[in-house]
């Protein structure tokens, strides 16, 4: 009888951190975001961010710091083909994406870029 309770317990404690397992949001779709920090008086604050969503077939690049260089992301599809979008309103709020991918060609990596002149400063992303 001791023994049935003990091992009860056991599969109750495995069942609950199953289930918080599965509730985290690592479990979930992954949705790949990088930003660029290199911004400022001392090149520690955020440039701009960009990242892919739904799938893997959506990239979005947002502009966060108002010094007169936009912010880009390039990506890659699964074919090989590749493309990119830039913010439209340079480090007013919101951002631009495209959708470039489909659920048979999706992206497989990314770049967020700071264009920083006279040459980007990119960072590469995991989608
Ligand atoms: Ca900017």
């Amino acid at each position: 009888m001791q023994r049935h309770r003990a091992l009860r317990a056991v599969v109750i404690a495995f069942a609950l951190v199953a289930g918080l397992l599965a509730g985290a949001p690592i479990a979930s779709a992954h949705e790949g975001y990088q930003d660029v920090n290199l911004c400022g008086g001392d090149f520690n604050n955020r440039c701009g961010y960009g990242g892919v969503t739904n799938s893997h077939t959506r990239a979005y690049a947002c502009d966060t710091f108002a010094e007169g260089y936009g912010f880009r992301t390039y990506w890659t599809l699964q074919n090989g083909s590749t493309g990119f979008v830039d913010d439209a309103n340079g480090s007013d709020s919101g951002c631009s994406a495209r959708v470039p991918g489909t659920s048979t060609n999706r992206i497989v990596d990314f770049d967020v870029c700071w264009k920083r002149q006279p040459e980007f400063i990119c960072v590469d992303g995991t989608p």
